[in-house]
C-alpha cells in the first residue's frame, strides 16, 4: 500500500523484559501473547496517539479501531515453547484526522510500560476505514439533520417526523465511482411505531451521502416523477407487536450439568476433552481460535472468519452498489451481540467479554460476547451384537464456542464445534430480517411483481442475493512450529474405465494431487467426485499407514459459485468468493482477503487475496494457509418474513489417519440418569426415571449398554 508520509517515532523501544512490569494491576507476564487488547491498554494507546498527534499539529483524532497487534507466529510459538522472549505487547490503531485535510493514520503503540508510546505513525493515502457503530449512529443523525434531505423527505413522502424514519448506512466506496469522501449509501424506511419492523415500509429512494462533509452526492428515486406510496402493511415480530397469543404447548426442556461443565478455563486458555486452545477476539474478525491442539498434538495455529460478501442480484441502477463486505466494511467484532443466559445458548455457559474502542478513544465492553458450553450431539458410535444382544454405545459431546453479530438487518451466528472424536465443525447461522426495497415502475405496472426478488407484501420486494463466508484456517498438523513444511492435497474419487483392471465395471479409485502453487490451488467443491482437501505433514508418518498424518477439510453445505459477472465490482473486489478454496503460503500481513480497508482509490491495489496469489508462490512444503468459502444463494421465502428462521451452513475438519484408531474408545459406558421412559412416566409412580429405576429389570442404572438377557432381533446367518 502506498505510503506518503511516514513518521517513525524517535522513542527508542525500552530495554528489559516485560515480565513483572505492572500495568493497571495486571502484569504483562500474566498475558498470553495473543490475548485481546484490554481496557487499560486502549486508554493508554489512545492517550499516546493524542499526544503524538498534538506534536504534529493535529488537534483532534477520531479512533476508528484498535486491537492488540498480533505478534508473528514464530515468535509466539518460540515464547510458548520457552525458546524465546515474550513478543512485544503493542496496539495497532487506525485513526482518522477529520479536520481538513482528511487523513487515515495507522499507529503502532508500545504497551510495555505504564503508558503507551507511539512507535510508528503512518498515513494511509486514499483509504477509508471501516464504518464503526459510532459512524453508523452519527451518520444517521447527521443525514436526518441535513436540510436538503429534510426537504426531500417532506416533499416526496410527506415525512417530517424523523423519529419515524430509519436510514441504514451501507458502505459505498469505489463502487460509487469516486473514492473521495466518506460516501455511504443510505437505504430508507418508515416506522409505524418506535418498535415497528421498518423493513415492511421501504421508501423508493437511495441517498449517496458524504457524512463527513455533510453533503448529498446523489439521490436515486426509483419511480422518479411518478412518486411512491410507501407500503403501509405492518409485519412485526417484536413481542409487544405480535398480534397472536404465544403457543402454550411447550414443556420445559432443561440442560442440567449438576457437577458443572467439563472444561477448564484459565484466562483465555481453554482445555476440554483433550483439546487445548486460546480464545481471541478482535474488532475485525470477532472470535478467533488460536493454537488449537488435540491430545497435545498441534492441529490449527489459528482459525477465524476472515471475510463476508453478500452480493445482490438486482441489476438495475443503483443496486449495482449493493454488496455488503461485513468484515472489512463494518468490523464483525464491533457488531457482536451481548448474549443472554438462557436465551442465546442453553446449559452451563462460560462467557468472554469483548473489549473494544470507541470513536473517542474510550472503551466499550460488550458483555458476554462469546459463549462457550457443552452439548450432547447424539451417538458417538455403537455396535449391537445380534448373537447375544450385547450393546456397546457411547454418547458424543461437543464444545461450542460462538458469537453472534448484527449487521443492520441481518444476524449472523458463528459456531466453532470441537468434538470428542477430533472433528472440528464450523457453522454459520443466518437469521434476522431480509433487506427490502420498493418496486420499479415496470414492476408496479406488472401487478406489483418484482423481477429480481420476492414480493413479501404489496410494494415490498426482497432482492435475490447470495451470502459467502470465508474462513481462514492456518493448520499446524503435528508441527510444533505452527505448520511448516505442509502439503495441501486434493483428494477425489474417480470412476475406473472398463478394461482388464476393471472387467466388471465396479471399480473406482481415489486420486490425490498435491496443490503445488497458488494458481492451481484455487478450487471449487465437487460433490460428484467426493472432493475433499487434506493437509498433511510429510514429517509425521502414521505408524500404521506408513503415510503422512493429515487433517481433511470436508465441505458440508452445497456451496454455489458467485453468480455476478467476473467483470463486476462484486466479483473483482469480492474475488475471494469466486472460488471455494484458496491456499496461500503464510504471510503475517495477509489476513484480509478483500483488503485491509473498505475503500482504496485503485481496487487493483486493494491487496486482497486476488493480488497476493498473482505471485503464484510455492505451496509444496510451505506453511500453508487455507481459505474456504461457505455460501448460499438466497431466494427469499415468505417464511423468511418478517424475521428469518435460522438458515445453516457448515463445513468440517477431520483427522485423517492422524491417530491409529478411533480416539473415543475410552468414552465410558455410562448411562444418563436424568433420562426418562415416556410410558413409565405416563403411568406415574416409581420407575419414571433412570435414577429412580436404579436397578430395575428394564433399565440398568449405572453402566450403559449392559448385556440384555436375550437378543430381540435375531438374524439368520445367511444375512451375515
Ligand atoms: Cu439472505
Amino acid at each position: 500500500m502506498t505510503t506518503q508520509l511516514q513518521h517513525q517515532s524517535d522513542v527508542a523501544r525500552r530495554a528489559g523484559t516485560l515480565a513483572g512490569k505492572a500495568q493497571a494491576g495486571v502484569t504483562l507476564g500474566d498475558l498470553h501473547p495473543l490475548d485481546p487488547i484490554r481496557a487499560e491498554e486502549i486508554l493508554a494507546a489512545a492517550q499516546a496517539c493524542r499526544e503524538y498527534g498534538a506534536q504534529l499539529g493535529i488537534p483532534k483524532l477520531r479512533f476508528n479501531s484498535m486491537a492488540a497487534q498480533e505478534p508473528e507466529k514464530g515468535a509466539v510459538l518460540a515464547y510458548l515453547r520457552g525458546d524465546g522472549p515474550r513478543p512485544a505487547r503493542r496496539a495497532l490503531a487506525v485513526l482518522e484526522v477529520t479536520a481538513e485535510p482528511y487523513a487515515v493514520i495507522e499507529a503502532v503503540v508500545d504497551l510495555e510500560g505504564a503508558q503507551g508510546e507511539v512507535l510508528s505513525w503512518k498515513e494511509m493515502v486514499g483509504v477509508q476505514p471501516c464504518l464503526t457503530i459510532d459512524d453508523v449512529v452519527e451518520s444517521e443523525e447527521r443525514l436526518k439533520a441535513n436540510p436538503e434531505f429534510l426537504a426531500l423527505m417532506a416533499s416526496r413522502y410527506g415525512i417530517t417526523d424523523m423519529q419515524l424514519l430509519a436510514v441504514d448506512p451501507w458502505y459505498s466506496g469505489f463502487r460509487y465511482g469516486s473514492p473521495e469522501g466518506r460516501i455511504l449509501q443510505f437505504l430508507l424506511y418508515m416506522r409505524s411505531s418506535p418498535d415497528d419492523n421498518h423493513y415492511a415500509h421501504p421508501l423508493d429512494t437511495i441517498i449517496f451521502y458524504d457524512y463527513h462533509a455533510d453533503r448529498i452526492h446523489k439521490v436515486y428515486s426509483q419511480n422518479g416523477e411518478a412518486g411512491w406510496d410507501v407500503p403501509a402493511q405492518d409485519a412485526n415480530f417484536h413481542r409487544t407487536l405480535v398480534d397472536r397469543p404465544w403457543r402454550t404447548t411447550q414443556k420445559p426442556l432443561n440442560i442440567v450439568q449438576p457437577e458443572g461443565p467439563s472444561f477448564a478455563v484459565r484466562g483465555n486458555l481453554v482445555s476440554w476433552e483433550g483439546w487445548d486452545f486460546h480464545v481471541g477476539f478482535s474488532w475485525r474478525e470477532g472470535l478467533i481460535l488460536n493454537n488449537l491442539s488435540l491430545a497435545g498434538r498441534p492441529v490449527l495455529y489459528r482459525a477465524a472468519l476472515a471475510e463476508i460478501i453478500v452480493p445482490y442480484g438486482e441489476p438495475r441502477e443503483p443496486f449495482q452498489y449493493k454488496a455488503a463486505y461485513d468484515i472489512v466494511d463494518y468490523g464483525l467484532g464491533f457488531c457482536a451481540n451481548p448474549l443472554e443466559l438462557g436465551c442465546d445458548c442453553l446449559g452451563h455457559i462460560k462467557y468472554f467479554d469483548a473489549v473494544l474502542n470507541n470513536s473517542r478513544g474510550g472503551v466499550t465492553v460488550i458483555k458476554k460476547a462469546v459463549c462457550m458450553h457443552e452439548e450432547d450431539v447424539g451417538m458417538a458410535w455403537k455396535h449391537y451384537e445380534y448373537r447375544n444382544g450385547h450393546v456397546e454405545v457411547r454418547r458424543h459431546r461437543r464444545l461450542v464456542i460462538s458469537f453472534i453479530a448484527t449487521i443492520a438487518n441481518y444476524e449472523y451466528g458463528f459456531y466453532w464445534y470441537l468434538y470428542q472424536d477430533g472433528t472440528i465443525g464450523f457453522e454459520g447461522k443466518l437469521t434476522g430480517i431480509v433487506s427490502t426495497h420498493a418496486l420499479f415502475p415496470a414492476e408496479v405496472a406488472n401487478g406489483g411483481q418484482p423481477q429480481w426478488g420476492t414480493r413479501l407484501a404489496p410494494g415490498v420486494n426482497a432482492h435475490i442475493h447470495q451470502h459467502f463466508f470465508m474462513v481462514r484456517l492456518d493448520p499446524a498438523v503435528d508441527c510444533p512450529e505452527g505448520g511448516k513444511n505442509l502439503q495441501v492435497v486434493e483428494v477425489e474419487a474417480e470412476p475406473m474405465p472398463l478394461g482388464p483392471a476393471n472387467p466388471h465395471g465396479v471399480g473406482f479409485d481415489i486420486v490425490e494431487r498435491v496443490l503445488g502453487r497458488e494458481a492451481e490451488a484455487q478450487r471449487m467443491c465437487a460433490p460428484e467426485r467426493s472432493r475433499v482437501w487434506k493437509v498433511q505433514n510429510p514429517n509425521s508418518i502414521n505408524p500404521v499407514t506408513g503415510k503422512p498424518v493429515a487433517w481433511k477439510l470436508m465441505p458440508g453445505s452445497p456451496c454455489p459459485p458467485m453468480l455476478a459477472h467476473p467483470t463486476s465490482s462484486h466479483a473483482t473486489r469480492g474475488v475471494f468468493a469466486t472460488k471455494h478454496l484458496w491456499v496461500t503460503p503464510y504471510h503475517p500481513k495477509e489476513m484480509n482477503p478483500a483488503g485491509d480497508y473498505p475503500l482504496h482509490p485503485d481496487p487493483e491495489q486493494n491487496q486482497g487475496i486476488g493480488q497476493w496469489t498473482r505471485a503464484n508462490r510455492n505451496l509444496d512444503g510451505a506453511d500453508c494457509v487455507l481459505w474456504f468459502n461457505l455460501g448460499i444463494t438466497h431466494v427469499v421465502r415468505l417464511e423468511d418474513w418478517p424475521v428469518m428462521p435460522v438458515e445453516r451452513l457448515e463445513f468440517h475438519l477431520k483427522p485423517w489417519n492422524f491417530f491409529t484408531q478411533n480416539p473415543t474408545l475410552d468414552l465410558p459406558p455410562t448411562r444418563n440418569i436424568a433420562s426418562r421412559n415416556y410410558d413409565d412416566a405416563q403411568r406415574g409412580g416409581a420407575g419414571t426415571s433412570v435414577a429412580a429405576a436404579a436397578a430395575s429389570a428394564s433399565e440398568g442404572a449405572g453402566a450403559c449398554c449392559a448385556q440384555a438377557p436375550t437378543p430381540n432381533t435375531p438374524q439368520p446367518a445367511s444375512k451375515l
